[in-house]
């Protein structure tokens, strides 16, 4: 991706774990490097298609000026969240700030940290058969668009389906959208499972009837196994209830350990396997 890069913007702050440092501050030196499409700027010679770096450098500023951090490594996070949020044409950067003032008794020429931060594209699949469903989607909906580091960018048709997975239970409905986000996968997760339970959710019967239910199907391209979190969602592939909404927003969205567009999927599963979607309803 296009670049823009800003090298050595000082700025006078008192980050640092010793009290003297909080107290006199020292010059920091900060790099930037945004990832973000220029072309269109540059066609068109326009700066309002840009992001302009007069501005990222005053936000830069601000943000290592109006709060003390005991670690760079702590004012860099801040710095980076800031300006991603700020900047939404910018996907990732790589910021560094270096502190060559640093309290180290020894000859040394400069101390750097360097990190690289981004937004990230996340599936999340929907489904509700208690109580008011609608309302309990678009709490979901609304819930993650909500948090200050993640957008919705698309909701998919609502669906009415025929509950799958053996247990006697009402109809739900099912739906799938596009998160923007700047959360792990693992803090993801703790925002769609503290929205089931604002939703009123009980995990009483495995597979059983629910208020709101939020899976995280994918998360980037990434495959994760951990306690709490398997990603991609395991059992996608047998669910047209999750694969039509899914392909409705993202149908060539490859499913990185079968390597198989999802559309693919639903085709295979609408031949072969069981169907449960009955009718689109409409949009959260
Ligand atoms: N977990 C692991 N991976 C994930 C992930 N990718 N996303 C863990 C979300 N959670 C994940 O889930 C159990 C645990 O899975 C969580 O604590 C989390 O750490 P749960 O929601 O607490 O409990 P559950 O109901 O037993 O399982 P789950 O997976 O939510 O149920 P399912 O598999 O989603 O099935 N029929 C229709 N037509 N439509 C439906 O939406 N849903 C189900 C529920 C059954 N039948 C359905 C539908
Ligand atoms: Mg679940």
């Amino acid at each position: 991706m296009d670049q823009i890069r800003i090298r050595g913007l000082r700025v006078y702050a008192g980050h640092g774990v010793f009290e003297e440092e909080r107290k006199l501050g020292q010059s920091f030196f900060v790099d930037a490097v945004l990832d973000t499409r220029l072309r269109e700027a540059g066609e068109k010679d326009d700066l309002k298609l840009s992001t302009d770096y007069g501005a990222v450098c005053e936000r830069i500023t601000q943000v290592m000026t109006e709060e003390n951090c005991r670690l760079i490594e702590a004012a860099a996070e801040r710095t980076a969240r800031e300006l991603l949020l700020s900047f939404p044409a910018v996907e990732s950067l790589e910021l560094t700030i270096h502190k060559p003032q640093a309290p180290i008794p020894l000859p040394f020429e400069d101390v750097a940290v360097c990190i690289r931060r981004g937004w990230h594209t996340a599936y999340v699949a929907l489904g509700s058969n208690l109580g008011d469903r609608e309302a309990f989607l678009k709490l979901g909906v609304d819930g993650v668009n909500a948090h200050p580091l993640c957008r919705v960018e698309e909701t998919a048709p609502v669906y009415a389906t025929t509950p799958y997975g053996g247990v006697e239970q009402g109809e739900f409905l099912n739906t799938v959208m596009r998160v923007r986000t700047l959360l792990e996968p693992e803090p993801l997760l703790d925002l769609l499972q503290s929205l089931e339970q604002k939703a009123g959710r009980e995990r009483k019967v495995h597979w059983g009837p629910r208020t709101l239910d939020l899976d995280l199907l994918f998360y980037e391209d990434r495959i994760l196994t951990t306690p709490r979190l398997i990603v991609p969602h395991p059992d996608m592939e047998n669910r047209d209830f999750v694969l039509k909404p899914l392909c409705d927003i993202a149908p060539g969205l490859v499913h990185p350990v079968s390597r198989r567009p999802v559309i693919t999927l639903l085709r295979k599963l609408e031949k072969d396997g069981e169907v449960h979607v009955e009718a689109g309803v409409k949009s959260v």
